[in-house]
C-alpha cells in the first residue's frame, strides 16, 4: 500500500458507542475536532513514558452488563474511548424536586441550562485532572499488575472525560464545544488555569496516594455520579448510570491497593517479631510502610475528599435539588416525599466554639447530608481493613478522622479541629499537623520505598501480590509489555 494514501478515520467505528453517533454529524464532526486535541493532553499530561507500550486493557465496547467490556493488549494512545450511555428507561419520570413526575427530559431545559452545563463542566473536569495528577506513577509502580490498574483507570478517567465532552458538543452547542476546549486547558495544580475542585490540584506523589485517592476520591466520583445519575435530564443520568460500574473498579484498586500494603506491613513486623506497630524505625527499617504513617496518609486523603462535596449547606445545592438535576444518593430509595419543602436534616456546626448539630432545611443541606453519607460508605471499608490488621495479630486500628478535621471548605473552614474531634486554636492546630499528616520525613521515607518493580509476577517489598490476576490471568502474567 502506498504510504501517501491518506487514511479516511472512521470516528464512528473508532468510538464504540451506543448514541447513534453516525447520524449526528455535526457532533461526529466536533468530536473529530477535538480528538486530536485530546490525544495531544495525552501525549503532554497523561501517562509520562509510557505510550509506545502495550497494556493489557479492558474496553468497554457496550453496556450489556454479561458483555460490555474486552480484553487485550493496547497501546493507550489507541484506546477506543467510547461513548456509552446506560439504556434508556422507557416512560422514565423525574424522581425528585419540583418537577417530580414529570416526564424526564431528553433536551437541556433553557431555564437549568447553565446550572447543567456548571455541573456537567466539573464533572468533566476532575476525570482529565486524575490522570494529570498520576501521570508520573508508572516509573515506580510496584509490579506490572499494578502499573496496568493505574493505566486501566487512567485510560477510563479519559472515557469519563469523553462522556462529559459528548454531553456538552451534543447538548450545549458552541458554549459547549468551548467548554470541552477549556477542560484540557485546565491543568492540575496549574498556577494560572487550575482544575476546579481543590482535592484535584493536589499531588499523588507516590503509590500510598495513589491507592487513596483511589480509596477516597473516586468514592466522591461514585457519589457524585450517583447524585447525578438521578437527574431529571435524562442523558446525564444515562452517562453517569454506565460510568458507576467503571468508577466500582477504580474503588477496587483503592481498597485492595491498601489492604496489601497493610498485609505486607503486617507480616514483615511478625517475622521480625515486632509487637509495636509505632515502633516506626523498626518497622521502616524493614522496607515497608509503617501503619501510623499509613494513617496519616488516611487522613490527608480523607480530609481533602470532604471539601469535594463543597458546603454543607448551600443554595447551589439546594437550586440543583429543587430543579431536579441533581438528587440525593440512591433518590429512588428514600421514603420522603423527594420535595423536601418540609423536611429538616441535621448539620454538624460550630455555635459557641463548640461542633453541634442544628436542624436545618433538608433542601439547604443537601451536600451535607450527601456528605454524610459518603463518610458511612468510607468508613466501612477502614472497617474492613481492620479487621485485617486485627487478622494478623496486630493491635493497631485505623480510624477515619473527624469530619471538621483539616477542612478548607463549607462550615468548619475557619476552625481548627484535631483528627478526634477536639475544636484548639490555630497555634495548637500547626504545631501537631505533623503528628497527624505526612511530614517531609514520612513523604522521604516512602519515597524511598518507591522503586519501579518489572519482572512478572514479582512485588516490590512493601506490598503484597493480589489475590487473583486481572480476567483471571496467570500470577506471572505480563500486564504490560514493556520490552
Ligand atoms: N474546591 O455552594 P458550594 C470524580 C465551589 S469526583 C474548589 O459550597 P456546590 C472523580 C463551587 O464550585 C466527583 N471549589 O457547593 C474522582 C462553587 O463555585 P461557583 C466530581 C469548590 O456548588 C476521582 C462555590 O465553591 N463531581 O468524579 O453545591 C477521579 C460554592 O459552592 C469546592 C462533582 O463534584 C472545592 N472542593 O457543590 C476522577 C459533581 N467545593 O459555582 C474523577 C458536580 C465547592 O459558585 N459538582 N467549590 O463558582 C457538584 O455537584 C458541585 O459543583 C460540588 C460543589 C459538589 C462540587
Amino acid at each position: 500500500m502506498s504510504t501517501d494514501v491518506r487514511v479516511e478515520v472512521n470516528y464512528d467505528d473508532l468510538i464504540p458507542n451506543n448514541v447513534g453517533l453516525s447520524e449526528d454529524r455535526r457532533l461526529l464532526k466536533a468530536l473529530e475536532e477535538w480528538h486530536p486535541k485530546f490525544l495531544e493532553w495525552w501525549g503532554d499530561l497523561g501517562p509520562d513514558g509510557f505510550n509506545d507500550k502495550e497494556v493489557y486493557l479492558r474496553t468497554a465496547v457496550g453496556v450489556d452488563p454479561k458483555g460490555w467490556a474486552v480484553f487485550g493488549h493496547v497501546k493507550m494512545p489507541e484506546y477506543r474511548w467510547g461513548v456509552l450511555l446506560a439504556p434508556q428507561v422507557e416512560g422514565r419520570t423525574i424522581p425528585f424536586g419540583k418537577h417530580k413526575g414529570e416526564p424526564a427530559w431528553q433536551e437541556v431545559p433553557a431555564e437549568y441550562r447553565s446550572l447543567l452545563r456548571r455541573m456537567i463542566v466539573v464533572q468533566g473536569d476532575t476525570e482529565p485532572a486524575s490522570v494529570e495528577q498520576q501521570r508520573h506513577l508508572g516509573a515506580t509502580a510496584p509490579s506490572l499488575y499494578d502499573m496496568r490498574n493505574l493505566f486501566q483507570i487512567n485510560v477510563e478517567e479519559g472515557r469519563h472525560l469523553w462522556a462529559m465532552v459528548y454531553l456538552l458538543m451534543k447538548y450545549f452547542g458552541k458554549e459547549g464545544r468551548e467548554e470541552a476546549k477549556m477542560m484540557l486547558e485546565r491543568n492540575s495544580g496549574n498556577e494560572d488555569k487550575p482544575r476546579i475542585l481543590g482535592a484535584f490540584n493536589e499531588e499523588t506523589p507516590d503509590w500510598l496516594s495513589f491507592f487513596m485517592f483511589t480509596y477516597f476520591t473516586d468514592r466522591d466520583g461514585k457519589m457524585q455520579l450517583e447524585s447525578l445519575a438521578q437527574s431529571g435530564f435524562d442523558p446525564l443520568s444515562r452517562t453517569c448510570r454506565f460510568m458507576l460500574t467503571e468508577e466500582a473498579h477504580h474503588m477496587f484498586v483503592g481498597e485492595s491497593g491498601v489492604m496489601r500494603v497493610l498485609e505486607r506491613t503486617c507480616e514483615a513486623m511478625k517475622e521480625a517479631g515486632i509487637t509495636d506497630p509505632n515502633d516506626i524505625e523498626a518497622v521502616r527499617a524493614l522496607g515497608v510502610i509503617d501503619l501510623p504513617t499509613i494513617q496519616k496518609k488516611l487522613n490527608f486523603h480523607m480530609a481533602v475528599t470532604l471539601d469535594l462535596f463543597g458546603a454543607e449547606l448551600s443554595t447551589n445545592g439546594a437550586a440543583a435539588f429543587e430543579a431536579g438535576i441533581k438528587g440525593r444518593y440512591m433518590e429512588e430509595k428514600l421514603d420522603d416525599d423527594h420535595q423536601l419543602y418540609n423536611d429538616k436534616y441535621p448539620v454538624l456546626q460550630v455555635v459557641d466554639g463548640k461542633l453541634v448539630e442544628v436542624e436545618e432545611d433538608a433542601i439547604a443541606a443537601i451536600n451535607g447530608r450527601l456528605l454524610d453519607d459518603y463518610i458511612k460508605d468510607a468508613t466501612s471499608g477502614i472497617k474492613r481493613w481492620n479487621k485485617a490488621i486485627a487478622k494478623a495479630g496486630v493491635e493497631f486500628e485505623l480510624v477515619p478522622p473527624h469530619k471538621a478535621f483539616n477542612r478548607k471548605i463549607g462550615t468548619f473552614a475557619d476552625i481548627h479541629v484535631t483528627p478526634a474531634g477536639e475544636i484548639v486554636d490555630a497555634a495548637t492546630f500547626e504545631a501537631n499537623l505533623e503528628n497527624w499528616l505526612p511530614n517531609d520525613s514520612d513523604l522521604e521515607f516512602i519515597n524511598s520505598l518507591m522503586v519501579q518493580c518489572t519482572e512478572p509476577g514479582q512485588y516490590a517489598n512493601w506490598i503484597a501480590p493480589p489475590k487473583v490476576g486481572v480476567n483471571q490471568q496467570a500470577s506471572d502474567f505480563e500486564y504490560v509489555k514493556l520490552a
